[in-house]
């Protein structure tokens, strides 16, 4: 399969100032030829690595397609480690699929989703995180998610597990050499070394595991709810923290009906937040179907802006809605400071609230805003969570292969405890190591590999 050569449009399919037809194998240079006639009669074959070229594109009957300019890589010094030529086009439907005609008909195959950078994994130029980590680049909903999947295609994620799997190698082979050769009494490891060695291990692990909740918030975004009574101000925040009209602000209670969402950049952060429906009555029947949605929005979110009206204080709704978020990331809103309420009301408020972080603001006025966006950003960065620049883990199948790891460690230490044999250690500790090399793609089956390619688009 990787004696052929591939091609494809790599670039997204509509109007652009260049487009480019992606071509990789043994012979593309060849079949490139056969399509492409230079401006300057110098012959393709014989061109250097990187290097580009002007000329033109013909179809079969030799008729010009394009006016194009052929940049050649060539291998093992390219993205897939085959020669590579890429041919830019002018960006548009027509000049692109005719190249692309033209290029099949000379030879090449079209290449499936993800080929290209399977054929990089294929021939060693870069490992599975790092693959995995161009989808995230391309993906990238801001600059914290952009910055971390850069991290693991310069390979810092890889390092960091080839460096814990080589520690267990290491453990290993001290056990087999124990196992192997007894008598010679060599420095035997002991059941406490096990233990000590395989903790610190699981502590990285774990850490690692922990670092997914936010890798998750760095790659999908944050789900963020505005929660609260009616007619507290909850789409008044939504403008005030998009900084634009996007919710209908009346003083009817009730205005908003359907939920509404909207993407903003907080700190490095990409929050999508809902504007719900006020919570009213919550004995009337009709509205207690609007309080289990409330709940249901409420289990969703990762973080909860619950917002309350100074100028009424703490009701007996406010205190509903209170208990639906005990163990939930909330921070409690309090809104309309700019109205005379009562010294006493922010007393009586704190005292209900207590445990969450709080916040006086003025959605309307504007007032307290960017305090407000400091302590979300705190908000989330609090708990599980690692420093910025630290190494996270975004995506579930890295989370499973750790966590596989993790357990099969959990069962050494166990068993260490319990004086079982070397020998017995020693499977969960192979256990561990095969887990962690699916990450880097050392123990990854046929399977596996099919299932992450295939999620990459054409021509990458
Ligand atoms: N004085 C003052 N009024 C505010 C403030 N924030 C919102 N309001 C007013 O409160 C009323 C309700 O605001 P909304 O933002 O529609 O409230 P809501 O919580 O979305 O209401 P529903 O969608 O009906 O649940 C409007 O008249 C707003 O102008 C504030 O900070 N100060
Ligand atoms: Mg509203």
């Amino acid at each position: 399969m990787l004696s052929d050569t591939i091609a494809a449009i790599s670039t997204p399919l509509g109007e652009g100032g260049i487009g480019i037809v992606r071509i990789s194998g043994e012979q593309a240079l060849e079949v490139v030829s056969r399509v492409f006639k230079p401006k300057y009669k110098k012959d393709l074959n014989r061109a250097a690595g990187f290097t580009m070229h002007l000329g033109y594109i013909y179809d079969k009957n030799n008729k010009v397609i394009d006016e194009v300019l052929v940049s050649i890589m060539r291998g093992p010094k390219s993205f897939t480690g085959e020669n590579v030529v890429e041919i830019n086009c002018h960006g548009g439907l027509i000049p692109l699929k005719l190249t692309l005609e033209a290029v099949l008909q000379a030879g090449a195959r079209l290449a499936e989703p993800g080929e290209f950078s399977k054929r990089a994994f294929i021939n060693g130029r870069i490992d599975l995180p790092q693959a995995e980590a161009i989808i995230d680049i391309i993906r990238a909903k801001n600059e914290t998610g952009l910055s971390s999947a850069l991290n693991q295609l310069g390979g810092k994620l890889s390092e960091e597990i080839r460096k814990i799997r080589h520690d267990l190698l290491g453990l290993l082979a001290a056990i087999e050499a124990a196992i192997d050769f007894p008598e010679e009494d060599l420095d035997d490891i002991t059941h406490q070394e096990v233990i000590e060695k395989v903790k610190t291990i699981s502590q990285i692990l774990e850490k690692l595991i922990n670092s997914f909740d936010q890798g998750k918030f760095i790659r999908e975004g944050i789900n963020t709810a505005i929660i609260g009574r009616t007619n507290v101000g909850k789409s008044s925040l939504l403008n005030a923290l998009l900084g634009e009209n996007r919710s209908i602000v009346t003083d009817i209670p009730g205005t908003t009906r359907d939920t509404i969402e909207e993407y903003v950049n907080m700190g490095g952060f990409y929050l999508k937040i809902i504007d719900t429906a006020g919570i009213r009555d919550t004995s009337d029947l009709v509205e207690k179907m609007g309080v289990e949605r409330t709940k249901e929005i409420i289990r969703k979110a990762d973080l909860v802006l619950f917002v309350l009206d100074i100028s009424v204080g703490m009701t007996e709704e406010d205190q509903e809605i209170l208990s639906y978020l005990k163990g939930k990331r909330t921070i409690v809103l309090v809104n309309k400071i700019d109205l005379n309420a009562h010294p006493k009301r922010k007393a009586e408020i704190e005292k209900w609230i207590h445990g969450f972080p709080l916040a006086y603001i003025s959605a309307k006025n504007e007032i307290g805003i960017d305090e407000l966006e400091e302590l979300i950003v705190s908000t989330i960065m609090k708990g599980k969570v690692l420093p910025k620049g630290d190494l996270f883990i975004t995506n579930i199948r890295h989370k499973e292969s750790l966590t596989k790891a993790f357990h099969h460690l959990t069962e050494v230490l166990q068993g260490a405890k319990e004086k079982m044999t070397l020998d017995f250690l020693s499977i969960d500790l192979r256990g561990a190591w095969e887990a962690l090399g699916e990450i880097t793609g050392d123990t990854a089956d046929e399977d596996l590999l099919d299932r992450i390619f295939a999620d990459f688009c054409i021509g990458k």
